[in-house]
């Protein structure tokens, strides 16, 4: 018994010892992304980003290899939460990434903001989540930074007033608020407020209120993944052909699912930071070789927030000359501007979050196929609701 106990400690020691070396030369992403559940198309898109990028950039970095680490959240909190305790202590990961959906980002917060390890977050888009822990960044969007716009377009566009219908969580509510705010500002009228349950939607009730209303037009967030169901219960109700317009945030209209969508979506009024048909030769390369990667699936906005993430982690391990410490990581991330497949963009340095151009885009057919065309830009567009304080 005891000389086994020895044994065992010995390995052990030894194992220990022999760990410095190899983590020297390898450095670890850990990757948590929802790759089943509801949520899966999200995971399935940023992680085809991720790869799509160390392929055509390479693995090695200031003469260091980059393990990519991808793990499934399953899109359940408790979940991400201890899977980003794994990925700190047992694989030692250099940074912390993906974040699927809100509370996923917010449960693994508290321990980036322990370990001290960079958490970039390529999709869930709260406004405040950037300021759950100093050492998060983001390479999505915000809600409020892509429905100012929308509330603005709104109001220049024959629209008097406004059913609000979101999904029941904080992206959808920060979504509400934002529009509700700017464009009572700019003289419209919110005539109801709606929250839709996010788990297992069932959209009819809502949308008999909004048919009720007779609003000008009904505004629109649901989470990546539920558009084809928002629209198809959208044309049962008859919501297609009663004159209330349609008008959204491009989670809504994602990429991914819009020509299976439909003709229905087809005049559909948007704003977004990404679009498939973004015109720019970037895109045009990036799509063509996501596409190949992956048997002909669109890339999406999740997929552009995954690319862009892991060129943030890798430019960043450039500067350090490939330390990783997490407070130098970190640093070098900040303020770093790039032109990105979606326009250009930059890390603000105060906030940790996205500044990038944001398009007011409408569904077209583009050789027989259905695009969120982008016909007007604002650009260099900060968080709002972070700019405010
Ligand atoms: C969130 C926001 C998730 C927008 C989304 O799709 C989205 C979030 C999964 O912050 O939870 O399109």
């Amino acid at each position: 018994m005891k000389r086994r106990h020895i044994t065992a400690a010995a390995l052990a020691a030894a194992l220990l010892a022999a760990l410095p070396a190899a983590a020297e030369d390898t450095v670890r992403i850990g990757l948590i992304l929802p790759m089943t559940g509801p949520s899966a198309s999200t995971g399935r898109e940023i992680e085809a980003a991720a790869k799509l990028y160390l392929q055509q950039n390479g693995t090695t970095v200031a003469g260091k290899t980059i393990e990519l680490i991808v793990k499934d959240d399953t899109g359940t909190a408790d979940v991400t939460k201890r899977l980003a305790q794994e990925l700190v202590v047992k694989d030692k990961v250099a940074v912390l990434a993906g974040f699927g959906l809100t509370p996923l980002a917010a449960a693994a917060a508290p321990i980036s903001t322990q370990a001290k390890v960079p958490q970039v977050i390529m999709a869930a888009a709260t406004a405040v989540t950037t300021e759950a822990s100093p050492f998060i960044v983001r390479t999505s969007f915000t809600l409020p930074q892509v429905t100012v716009p929308l509330a603005d377009w709104s109001a220049r566009n024959d629209i008097k007033t406004v059913v609000t219908l979101v999904s029941d969580y904080a992206p959808g509510l920060d979504a509400q608020k934002a529009f509700a705010e700017r464009f009572t500002k700019a003289g419209g009228q919110v005539v109801e407020q709606l929250q839709v349950p996010l788990k297992n939607p069932d959209f009819a009730p809502f949308l008999q209120r909004v048919a009720d209303a007779k609003p000008d037009a009904v505004f629109v967030f649901v989470p990546s993944g539920f558009g084809a169901v928002f629209m198809k219960q959208f044309v049962e109700r008859g919501l297609d052909k009663s004159g209330i317009r349609l008008i959204a945030t491009g989670d809504v209209t994602d990429d991914e699912l819009l020509d299976k969508i439909g003709d229905v979506a087809l005049g559909t009024i948007t704003t977004h930071h990404y679009s498939a048909a973004h015109d720019s030769p970037e895109n045009k390369a990036f799509v063509a070789a996501f596409q190949a990667a992956n048997a002909g699936l669109r890339p999406n906005f999740m997929a552009v927030g995954g690319y862009d993430g892991m060129h943030l982690i890798i430019e960043a391990l450039k500067k350090t000359g490939g330390a990783t410490d997490g407070q130098g990581l970190l640093d070098a991330m900040k303020g770093m501007s790039w032109t990105s497949v979606r326009g250009p963009i930059t890390i603000d340095p105060d906030t940790r979050d996205i500044v990038q151009n944001v398009y007011v885009r409408k569904v077209e057919k583009r050789d027989g196929a259905l695009y969120n065309v982008e016909f007007a830009t604002i650009e260099a567009v900060k968080d709002p609701v972070k700019a405010a304080k």
